[in-house]
């Protein structure tokens, strides 16, 4: 019976551990009129009274021309994540506004370090969490340690480039392994339990 016990569990943790998806965040884009957002407080409302112009899945956070961080497509700024572009990924940079949506784990004491041009703001567990108002060059770089409890948080980042030349969002923020649903995984274990009833049944 124990290793029964023991099989089912295995049964259901490779399950579960290979149907959970890969660690992202949501990203949605839009592409903003020349010369409109000077804050990131701009670029919120504007993203929030217009239609976004394409979606990615946000992997790493590691966007920028490499080396000179200078405009160009929102492809060239997305990097490694560009593949997953949803709409035209050949609009160019210059204005715009991202925005990240998604969990993250985090540990009491971590510094989460932005380096972005221009601002952003970033909200952890429904709250400000750091912000950089403002324009500034690619170099800019916020620190903040997080003094919360350790555990998974839902997070939010919203950034904006506004110009002029340079464009630069880099975090060691992390997106969390999205878990299966709570539905999902009953049903796994209403599976595994099943199979295994059927074969005590079959041995006794
Ligand atoms: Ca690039
Ligand atoms: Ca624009
Ligand atoms: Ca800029």
């Amino acid at each position: 019976m124990t290793r029964l016990i023991t099989a089912i569990a295995a049964l259901v943790g490779v399950t579960a551990g290979a149907s959970a998806s890969a660690a992202s965040f949501n990203g949605t884009f839009w592409d903003a009129p020349a010369n409109s957002l000077a804050t990131i407080s701009d670029a919120i409302s504007f993203a929030t009274s217009n239609a976004a112009d394409a979606s990615f899945s946000a992997t790493t956070i590691n966007y920028g021309n490499d080396g000179t961080f200078l405009i160009g497509s929102l492809a060239d700024f997305l990097n490694a994540d560009a593949g997953s572009i949803v709409g035209d990924g050949s609009v160019n940079f210059q204005e715009s506004v991202l925005r990240l949506t998604g969990y993250s784990f985090l540990t009491t004491g971590d510094e989460i370090t932005v380096t972005s041009d221009d601002g952003f703001l970033l909200n952890i567990g429904g709250a400000e969490f750091s912000r950089f108002e403002a324009l500034r060059g690619p170099t800019g770089t916020t620190s903040t340690i997080f003094t919360g409890p350790t555990g998974r948080y839902a997070v939010e980042m919203w950034y904006f480039e506004g110009n002029p030349t340079q464009a630069r969002l880099e975090t060691n923020l992390a997106p969390a392994p999205v878990p299966l649903p709570a539905g999902g995984l009953l049903l796994l274990t209403a599976l595994a339990g099943g199979g295994a009833l059927a074969r005590c049944r079959k041995t006794a």
